[in-house]
């Protein structure tokens, strides 16, 4: 890795704890990927971010902020990245995924906190991450309650603006959700002091759909039986895709999915034809959250899709591009943001639906509904969904995990008989 040591101390990082987490990451990173076999070429790009995660996209976004551009951190799928792009401005996405930040939140949250939660909390608090300190803004939403109020501690440390995020699907919460986008244009254009125009959010949104068209490819991919990717690479693609440059990351996920059909073309696949086709649903699995794919896949079965916000709900709807004037692409924004199926919603029938329609576009012979420990509103829905999917005869199975390898041999047990009667 090059040296970025003159750049975290400038941006007042605790150095001594930072080493413990560089040390740790290479080795954990290398055990998930690097022994897998015959990955795409097109993974090198994303094993280089890996490799230098802490200094390269860190690096650019303070270039950026030196030439007069501001940078705004971000941890849900509801936040608008378009807007931010459209006024000038860098959206990355933040949620922390490590247990090594987990004991830093708990300084300030209670035990029973969710651990994305804690760990996004303990990675600003510690300063052991570069993405948590360089923004110039912070913006959360009103999702769950243990967001909600973690968002009231950060704000003592960023600037915060928070986004209201209606519980219901009517017109009347799109209108609510479109009068949200309105008052962050603002915000974004005060932050940034650049005017955000018809213009500039046009391309912005194009700049977003490409990237997520771009997904869209690589996961299409995966349908094709042998599956040509692995769910460990597949997950990795779409975590970097959090913060990384829009256009790069559509290019990078484009030269992927160019390989991936060639393969498909050619028959070649990372598992056996008959190995299990397994999808995961429920809450989002942060970078460097591999846990569940690892598990999985180390026993035989390949991981061919995510019912998940770093899956299938970070980018299968589009933005309505048709839009030429301000109030019609905030309305198409509203409807493109409205339609992903979060369990903070009441009903949710919709991410029923979206799981039993994935279930046959991917071919899979089971599902693990995974929510991490603590989270009520997804480890609420499982019960729906384990009794939807059963009477559709779709087998499942639920699962609640954090961070921590100390429930690893009692999941790895639990998925193994679980592999083991779907084989039968
Ligand atoms: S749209 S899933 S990114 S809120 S797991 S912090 S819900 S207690 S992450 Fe999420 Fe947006 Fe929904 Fe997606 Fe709370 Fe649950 Fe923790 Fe969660």
């Amino acid at each position: 890795m090059a040296d970025y040591q003159q750049m975290w101390t400038d941006l007042g990082m605790d150095l001594e704890k930072h080493d413990v987490l560089c040390e740790v990451l290479p080795e954990a990173f290398g055990g998930v990927y690097l022994t897998q076999q015959d990955r795409p070429k097109g993974m090198d790009f994303y094993d280089f971010v890996v490799s230098e995660i802490h200094g390269v996209r860190p690096a650019e976004m303070i270039q950026h902020q030196k030439e007069g551009g501001k940078v705004f951190g971000t941890f849900c799928v509801y936040v608008p990245d378009e807007v931010v792009f459209a006024a000038g401005g860098i959206a990355a996405g933040l949620c922390g995924g490590s247990q090594f930040w987990v004991a830093g939140g708990e300084k300030v949250l209670p035990a029973n906190t969710c651990p994305l939660i804690k760990a996004s909390v303990g990675a600003r608090l510690d300063k052991t991450c570069p993405f948590f300190l360089i923004p110039d803004m912070y913006v959360g939403e009103t999702t769950c309650d243990g967001k909600k109020k973690a968002w009231e501690i950060l704000a003592g440390e960023v600037p915060f603006h928070i986004i209201d995020i209606p519980q219901k699907k009517r017109d009347r919460d799109i209108a609510a959700f479109a009068a949200e986008i309105q008052d962050f244009i603002g915000v974004v254009e005060k932050v940034t002091g650049n005017q955000i125009t018809a213009e500039s959010l046009g391309e912005a949104i194009k700049l977003i759909n490409n990237k997520r068209r771009a997904l869209q490819r690589v996961y299409n991919a995966r349908k094709a039986s042998p599956v040509p990717i692995s769910g460990k690479d597949a997950l990795l693609v779409t975590q970097i895709n959090f913060y990384d440059d829009p256009a790069r990351a559509a290019q990078m996920a484009n030269n992927l999915a160019d390989e991936l059909e060639d393969r498909i073309s050619r028959q070649a696949g990372v598992f056996p034809d008959n190995a299990l086709r397994i999808m995961i649903s429920g809450t989002p699995m942060a970078i460097p959250n591999w846990k569940m794919h690892h598990i999985i896949e180390s026993l035989g079965a390949a991981v061919v899709v995510e019912e998940s916000c770093t899956g299938t709900r970070y980018f299968e709807n589009l933005v309505d591009e048709s839009a030429t004037t301000l109030d019609g692409q905030i309305q198409a924004l509203a409807e493109r943001y409205m339609k992903t199926n979060c369990a903070c919603f009441t009903p949710n029938t919709a991410r029923i639906d979206d799981i039993v329609r994935l279930a046959d576009e991917y071919k899979v012979d089971g599902i693990i509904d995974t929510n991490l420990q603590f989270c009520n509103l997804y480890s609420t829905e499982s019960y729906l969904i384990k009794q939807a999917l059963t009477e559709r005869n779709l087998p499942i199975m639920h699962i609640e995990t954090d961070y921590s390898e100390q429930d690893f041999e009692q999941l790895r047990t639990r998925v193994e008989a679980f592999l083991e009667m779907l084989r039968k």
